[in-house]
């Protein structure tokens, strides 16, 4: 499914953590300066963003327009989308691979030891993505019906994300994982989307709203996106065109 494709500058920033985490050292090195190929919304580069930032690793983004991809950047992205992490001369897609390249060589460890937890990790990254498409789904919707369905359907997502979760503060107890990393992002689109209107997400879901609250106070959540992207989401969505565009167009203040 195409998530982006709104006009964004094409910036380069250096990413550097403030103070490396006290056992971030590699594994195997790292093939010298990473550059992650990225869009200002996309939540798939953030996941990869809060990953670099856990394991203190510096590394260059460059945010390119989706909308009007670069030949560069078409010849190195097989699928046409971002992330793409450079590394070497190698350039890594899909989000899910980056995480787990940077798992393999960087302390510290996201993914647990033990290979059935690990599993169960990997599932529900997967359960994160697929979220992400109904969400799509949600500010794509052409009309209020399918609107308030596809609205049902995140709701459905976050019980069965409520009847997995456990005492927190994150997804597995104490210790941020990369499924932490997947969830940041999708967490992220409702500070917007709670401005538009009351869809009934919440209501009743502690453990859910408990880990959302600790992921936005993490530093490397909060780190993974720019200043302004709520600004930038919202011009987004007033674009699409769409039953939530609707809702929202004429009065940036209008709730839905
Ligand atoms: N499965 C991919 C999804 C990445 C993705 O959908 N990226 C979007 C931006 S958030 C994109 O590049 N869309 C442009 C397109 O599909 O043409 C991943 O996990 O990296």
């Amino acid at each position: 499914m195409n998530h982006l494709l709104a006009p964004a500058a094409e910036v380069v920033e250096s990413q550097r953590p403030e103070a490396r985490a006290p056992n971030s050292s590699p594994l195997h090195p790292l093939p010298g300066k990473l550059t992650l190929i990225s869009h200002a919304l996309c939540p798939y580069v953030q996941r990869a963003a809060i990953v670099l930032a856990e394991k203190g690793i510096a590394f260059d983004r460059q945010d390119i327009d989706l909308a009007h991809k670069p030949d560069w950047f078409l010849r190195i992205s097989p699928l046409g989308k971002t992330p793409v992490l450079l590394a070497g001369g190698e350039a890594i897609f899909e989000s899910a691979v980056i995480c787990e390249y940077l798992d393999d060589t960087t302390m510290p460890r996201l993914h647990p030891a033990d290979a059935l937890l690990r599993a169960r990790h990997r599932s529900w990254m997967e359960f994160g993505s697929a979220l992400l498409n109904t969400i799509a789904a949600f500010y794509n919707a052409r009309d209020e019906a399918g609107l308030l369905a596809r609205a049902q359907e995140i709701r459905t997502r976050f019980e069965q994300l409520e009847a997995v979760l456990g005492e927190g503060p994150y997804f597995s107890g104490a210790t941020f994982s990369v499924v932490d990393a997947v969830f940041g992002p999708i967490f992220r689109y409702f500070d917007v989307f709670d401005t538009l209107g009351d869809f009934g997400f919440w209501a009743g879901l502690p453990q859910v709203q408990a880990w959302r609250q600790a992921l936005a106070a993490r530093p490397s959540v909060q780190q993974a996106a720019r200043a302004d992207y709520a600004l930038l989401l919202r011009q987004f969505l007033l674009a699409r065109g769409s039953a939530l565009s609707v809702c929202m167009n004429g009065n940036a203040e209008q709730r839905c």
